[in-house]
């Protein structure tokens, strides 16, 4: 027994050693990688591929950084145990891409007694212009970068004003994932449009979570019932690629028969849009990765960083758009 004892820390002496020995903390020219823990939503869109790919490229290895991505395929609950996880792991940072706007308090609370700094990007948590605060009036996250969901939707509300004037409109709408900011803003803009032109009908809304499968199902379904349309509006790019492919299937035309507008304007949907399968496409940035990389080179010098930072974002048609244009988009 004791001689098992002997053996044991003699053995653990010699592990501790060689760590040592071999440890990069003894090359004076390495610094230790800052350690990032991301919780993306999932893998459901063009949109979200493309900033998970972002934030890949902005915090990687070269950069110094350690980055620990976890997908939650789309659920909140999932999340939160990703956070935990980093919590309890101890990163330096956390990046969190919410799912829904609400049920972030108890582990933001977490995340803050362990002092890690909590960098919010994409959708937002409490809703629009709300900062959830302690009871101190605190913050209980660090700072957020993202996109203005309502601006987003006034500006395909406003672009189907100018462009159908008084023609009566018959509009589908495929919603995102419920209480994804992304969906609250987007369809608080189509409420508003529908309330303010009595000449548009809403004739059927759901939800397609944001992507092509379910909203190829729904506007299938739609057709196969004999319900007519001459709008869809799409809350991403994915769900009007899911829109086309029904469309197409049952032999009606995107963009002569239904308009389709969309939301993100990924390179495939821009290709839509100069072939005039989509009418209108608001552009929703997700390059986030550098600039989460410059807040998180802010918060190391000890700086503040700013507590919103919305991306300024244009609207696509085919008025103006060239290959070019397209090509040289990063995403
Ligand atoms: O529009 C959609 C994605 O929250 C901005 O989520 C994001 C939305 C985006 O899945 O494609």
């Amino acid at each position: 027994m004791k001689k098992h004892l002997i053996m044991l820390l003699l053995l653990a002496a010699l592990l501790l050693l060689s760590a040592c020995g071999g440890s990069p903390s003894a090359d004076p020219e390495y610094t230790a990688p800052i350690v990032v823990g991301f919780s993306q939503v999932g893998a459901e869109s063009d949109w979200r591929n493309a900033n998970t790919r972002s934030m890949q490229t902005a915090l990687s290895a070269a950069n110094g950084f350690r980055l620990i991505l976890d997908d939650a395929q789309q659920k909140k609950e999932r999340q939160i145990t990703a956070l935990r996880n980093f919590i309890h792991q101890g990163v330096d940072y956390i990046v969190l891409a919410p799912t829904t706007e609400d049920g972030w308090d108890t582990v933001l609370y977490e995340a803050r007694a362990a002092g890690i700094p909590v960098i919010i990007i994409d959708r937002m948590i409490y809703g629009e212009g709300q900062i959830g605060l302690d009871e101190n009036g605190e913050p209980l996250f660090t700072c957020w970068i993202g996109s203005d969901f309502r601006t987003q939707g006034d500006k395909a509300v406003r672009w189907m004003e100018d462009t159908f004037g008084d023609e009566p409109l018959h509009i589908v709408h495929l919603q995102g994932n419920y209480g994804s900011s992304a969906q609250i803003g987007r369809t608080a803009s189509l409420d508003a449009g529908l309330a303010a032109n009595p000449h548009w009908t809403l004739v059927a809304r759901d939800s397609g979570d944001f992507t092509q499968a379910k909203a190829q199902e729904i506007i299938g379904t739609l057709l196969a019932r004999g319900v007519s349309f001459n709008v869809i509006f799409a809350e991403n790019d994915n769900m009007a690629y899911g829109a086309i492919e029904a469309l197409k299937a049952a032999g009606l035309t995107p963009g002569v028969d239904v308009h389709i507008i969309s939301f993100d304007a990924n390179q495939r949907a821009l290709e839509m849009v100069l072939t005039g399968e989509i009418s209108c496409n608001v552009e929703c940035n997700p390059l986030h990765g550098p600039r989460v990389l410059e807040v998180i080179m802010q918060l190391e010098r000890g700086e503040t960083p700013p507590r919103y930072t919305y991306v300024e974002e244009g609207v696509f048609t085919i008025d103006g758009l060239t290959q070019d244009i397209i090509d040289s988009r990063g995403y």
